[in-house]
């Protein structure tokens, strides 16, 4: 991708619209606009309107903007212009450009442009790709955020506690000999833990904060009857899936997608577990095990209408392993049939963390409703990270693996401090700290991380 060429392409989605937008990068960005509407006044950052006339002959009226370098996306001379929104004329326009000297872009150029050019980090970069594919408010305010610029200042006060660290040691080796105090054992040990601990914390954010971009699997299992099929609908609030009194409804995993707390997540109801006779009723069970392997998040869903039994209790304390797990128990429109005794066992087999003060599942009934809106508030608060709140949350695995290696290395210092190593030893550790977050916010950045990074994009972006 050579930059001295001028780029074209349609910025607005394939199909026909009220408007369409066309947009030019690069040196003769303005010259081909001029070209194209010969005699237009083109004034920076304003819009002016023209007519598009081909022999004469009008072809549209467009409104066409100008924003000269460096005050524009990509920092280069940008033309923006609105067209009628129909595809054969805003393919004319890009062949207008074309045959005037531009180059159609590549997907994702303008943004690498803007990259390249020092408008953008890497991260902010890739905000702007997860923007345009958000699916949900949440995605879209979290992408705009570190559009901003969230997670490079985030990042700032790390790099700087980094540099200054480098820089005194470097500094007890280079004047070993004046004045210059040499770090301590402890001290370097405590400033390097205290790096790793925030890097690490952030790194960790990954595990949810993926969801928020890539979506997350909520698998609901439990014993047959228990209700599953019921609660899976109406937590879409449509009947999607067969519910019946036989045990051994469902036999398939069935899956919809729907949103909690801004979060794309996947639902899966799965076949009821229990020892079961018939072979395809058994195959059911393999693919809910398989389900639950891969589940984010299960809802086990028990049947408080009924007497628990051993199976019951064994179900329990097999999910209760699971890394995440709510508890529903549904049917609470009837009256509870569980014993004193039973009850005090099943709270001995679910003994994750629960809402304080309460037992650790959800009264709820699938036939009713009732207790349906605290599920689904529970659920969701599981899902979004806490420190969503109170600090910067990793999305992408990209930047989460710089993260954790920036984190390794400094774990590898604090190891070669404990046993002594020189300084120039623990200095290796943290040069190659550092680089990882170069890498993170694309400081230093090998060419072809690049293009994999900007070709995701859609061309005109
Ligand atoms: N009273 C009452 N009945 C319910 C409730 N939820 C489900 N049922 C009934 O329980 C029976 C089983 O419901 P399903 O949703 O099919 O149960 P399931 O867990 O999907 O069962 P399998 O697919 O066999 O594993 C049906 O007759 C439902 O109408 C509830 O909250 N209250
Ligand atoms: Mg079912």
């Amino acid at each position: 991708m050579n930059s001295q060429d001028t780029i074209v392409a349609i910025a607005t989605p394939p199909g026909r619209g009220g408007l369409g937008l066309v947009r030019l990068s690069g040196p003769a960005a303005r010259a081909i606009a001029l070209q194209i509407f010969p005699g237009l006044r083109l004034r920076p950052w304003r819009m002016q309107h023209a007519k598009w006339r081909e022999n004469g002959e009008l072809v549209d009226e467009v409104l066409v903007a100008w924003f000269p370098a460096p005050r524009s996306y990509t920092a280069e001379d940008v033309i923006e212009i609105s067209a009628h929104g129909s595809p054969v004329l805003l393919r004319h326009l890009v062949q207008a450009c074309l045959h005037q000297g531009a180059r159609l872009a590549e997907a994702g150029e303008f943004t690498q442009r803007a990259f390249l050019n020092g408008r953008l980090d890497l991260t902010q970069a890739e905000a702007i790709g997860d923007l345009i594919h958000a699916q949900t408010l949440a995605q879209a305010r979290h992408a705009a955020r570190q559009m901003e610029g969230s997670l490079a200042r985030a990042l700032k006060p790390l790099k700087h506690d980094l540099c200054e660290f480098i820089a005194r040691l470097e500094a007890g080796i280079d004047f070993a000999d004046d004045d210059v105090s040499q770090l301590g054992r402890e001290e370097i040990a405590g400033a390097a833990e205290r790096i790793q601990s925030v890097l690490t914390a952030m790194a960790a954010s990954y595990a949810q904060g993926r969801w928020l971009r890539e979506g997350a699997l909520l698998a609901l299992a439990g014993r047959p009857n228990a209700g599953k099929s019921s609660l899976f609908n109406r937590l879409l609030a449509m009947e999607r899936a067969l519910v019946a009194a036989e045990a051994g409804t469902t036999r398939d995993v069935i899956t919809e997608r729907l949103q909690l707390a801004g979060i794309p997540v996947t639902l899966a109801d799965t076949a009821g577990l229990r020892d079961a006779a018939h072979a395809i009723e058994r195959q059911g069970m393999e693919k809910t095990r398989e389900t639950l392997a891969e589940a984010d998040l299960v809802l086990l869903v028990l049947d408080g209408a009924t007497a628990l039994t051993d199976a019951d209790f064994a179900l329990m304390s097999q999910i209760a392993q699971m890394p995440r797990v709510v508890v529903a128990r549904n049917k609470c429109d009837l009256p509870c049939a569980w014993s004193a005794q039973e009850q005090s066992r099943a709270l001995e087999a679910i003994h994750f963390p629960c809402p304080s003060g309460q037992p650790p599942w959800l009264e709820v009934s699938a036939l009713n409703g009732e207790g349906l809106e605290a599920l689904r508030a529970y659920l969701a608060h599981t899902l979004v990270p806490q420190s969503e709140e109170s600090g910067e949350w990793i999305t992408n695995q990209r930047q989460a693996r710089h993260l954790e290696a920036a984190a390794a290395a400094l774990a590898r210092m604090v190891a070669a401090n404990r046993q002594s190593a020189p300084h120039e030893a623990l200095l290796v550790c943290l040069y190659a700290a550092l680089q990882e977050l170069d890498a993170l916010t694309g400081q230093t950045t090998a060419e072809d991380i690049l293009g994999l990074i900007f070709s995701s994009f859609c061309i005109g972006k």
